[in-house]
């Protein structure tokens, strides 16, 4: 029997990975974000006790407006240039996808009632709310991952349609992954509180420019951090529309709601790794053991 063993936070700033230097991102940086990176440093040690076959990540970046869409391809390789940033951000990826857990979790949502999609064309371009989570979590790229698209339920109806639809996606993921068997980590693929700055310091790696872009912000983090870190699973949950719209946050794609209901909604303590700004958004790397 198949089982998911933790569920991630995990922020996918670009400048994260730019800041990182890897060899597959061509533009360079002296330092940054450091908070951040040395967050994604205790999860990548805290995770190397733990095995586990694939990565299951939504990613806000990947937007379908009907449905959920899953990655079918075996084997995706191109160049990842982000659309804002593509000074800091031009990543030559190489990565497999674990097809047959895609198909059962995308059966399993249909049989759930939402409308889904194999996404099978081989010339996809990956997003890059997969990439960056998917490098600072495994840089490696040793794991297959699966990417499930997030769609505009939220925009186009209402934050409350876009739970419901998230509670159904999740626990119809959890239905799939149970009944394969597979270990699996999932990922939310997203920031907090996302009210940003629009003028980029010269460097952008610049740290005596880097903070909350305000203080109402901030609070709205802190509120949320402290839910995930006391196991109060339900009230996080619940709190998930109003956050989004104090603070124009990705959760809105649904990707927090979804694995909550993944997980089971049990009331499990977060270990948060860390918490940092860039270019004025709320970013926290949270751990949460299954
Ligand atoms: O996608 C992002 C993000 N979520 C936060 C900050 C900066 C850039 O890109
Ligand atoms: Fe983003």
């Amino acid at each position: 029997m198949g089982q998911i063993v933790a569920g991630l936070l995990a922020p996918h700033p670009p400048h994260l990975v730019y800041a990182e230097n890897p060899e597959q991102n061509e533009p360079t940086a002296e330092c940054g974000w450091e908070e951040l990176r040395w967050s994604y440093e205790r999860l990548r040690e805290s995770l190397a006790d733990i095995d586990y076959d694939t990565l299951v990540i939504h990613s806000p970046h990947w937007r379908t407006q009907i449905g959920t869409h899953f990655l079918a391809v075996d084997h995706f390789k191109s160049l990842s240039v982000d659309p804002i940033f593509p000074h800091l951000f031009r990543y030559n990826y190489d990565l497999k996808v674990d097809v047959d857990l895609a198909k059962k979790m995308e059966a399993a949502a249909k049989d759930a009632g939402l409308s889904t999609k194999l996404m099978t064309n081989p010339d996809f371009r990956v997003d890059y709310g997969t990439i960056v989570a998917g490098h600072m979590i495994r840089p490696e790229w040793d794991k297959p991952i699966v990417t499930m698209s997030s769609n505009g339920a939220a925009r186009y109806y209402s934050m409350d349609v876009m739970q419901e639809q998230m509670t159904t996606l999740g626990k119809a993921t959890a239905r799939a992954i149970e009944e394969s068997d597979k270990k699996v980590v999932l990922v939310a693929s997203h920031s907090l509180s996302h009210r940003h700055y629009v003028i980029e310091p010269n460097p952008p790696e610049d740290m005596s420019k880097e903070h909350i872009d305000h203080h109402g912000q901030y609070l709205w983090d802190m509120k949320m951090i402290e839910l995930m870190k006391a196991g109060k699973t339900q009230e996080l949950f619940d709190l998930i529309p109003d956050f989004t719209e104090a603070t124009v946050a990705e959760t809105e794609a649904g990707g927090l709601s979804w694995m909550l209901q993944a997980m089971g909604m049990k009331d499990i303590k977060a270990k948060v790794h860390g918490y940092g700004t860039v270019i004025g958004t709320g970013n926290a790397v949270v751990e949460w053991r299954v």
